[in-house]
């Protein structure tokens, strides 16, 4: 079985990274850049014709090809020998729904800053909208503090993909400069400070 993953730093794809990591799978992985001209770019037909939008993560698992973070996350769960999902109904519905609300509420506003600062075309970016993704931002993190245990881990009582989602997007808010409660910092800490966490980081170090 040949397992590929393309990825950029600590962006979204470091979830992937980190997931194939804890799972203990065999892969390669290639770290891409977005500049047309560079040997890795996101931008070539090669890289397009797996990921149509030329962002990253995307998996390739023989001649499979899947993009999205979370839904690589859940199918690297499903292609290890280990669990990283709960299994039980009620535990496997939180899991649902931390990691949607991560992707549709509290990751936004951190991509709303990264497009209107860096990511989308100079002419479609409107920074007066900044101020209000820090806004958008401290409101999810407070909506977040009623549904996840921080001095544990965020569903049930072990390490699950969820926290693999929550603490990479609190590192990522640090890197933006965005206001963040310290327990969430100590939460996101002692994550960081896994094995596999670190085996990732040292890849893409
Ligand atoms: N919803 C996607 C987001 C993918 C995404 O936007 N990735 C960013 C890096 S975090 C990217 O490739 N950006 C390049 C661009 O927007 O051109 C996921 O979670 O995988």
């Amino acid at each position: 079985m040949s397992l590929k993953l393309y990825g950029f730093g600590q962006s979204r794809s470091f979830r992937c990274l980190w997931a194939l990591c804890e799972a203990g799978l065999d892969f390669n992985y290639d770290d891409m850049v977005f500049d047309k001209n560079a040997e890795n770019s996101a931008l070539s037909e090669n890289y397009l014709s797996k990921n149509t939008q030329g962002k990253v993560p995307t998996l390739e698992h023989d001649d499979f090809i899947l993009t999205e973070s979370l839904a690589i996350i859940n199918y690297i769960n499903n292609i290890s020998e280990t669990t990283f999902i709960p299994t039980q109904p009620k535990e496997r519905a939180q899991y649902d729904e931390v990691t949607s609300f991560i992707i549709t509420e509290l990751e936004q506003p951190l991509w709303t800053n990264g497009k209107h600062r860096f990511a989308l075309p100079e002419e479609q970016r409107v920074t007066d909208i900044l101020p209000t993704a820090e806004f958008e931002f401290a409101k999810a993190v407070n909506a977040l503090n009623g549904i996840v245990n921080l001095d544990g881990t965020v569903v049930g009582d072990e390490f699950t993909f969820a926290d693999i989602m929550l603490a990479q997007t609190i590192s990522w808010a640090e890197r933006f400069k965005f206001k963040i409660p310290s327990q969430y910092l100590a939460y996101r800490d002692r994550m960081f400070a896994r094995d596999a966490a670190l085996k990732a980081l040292s890849i893409v170090a």
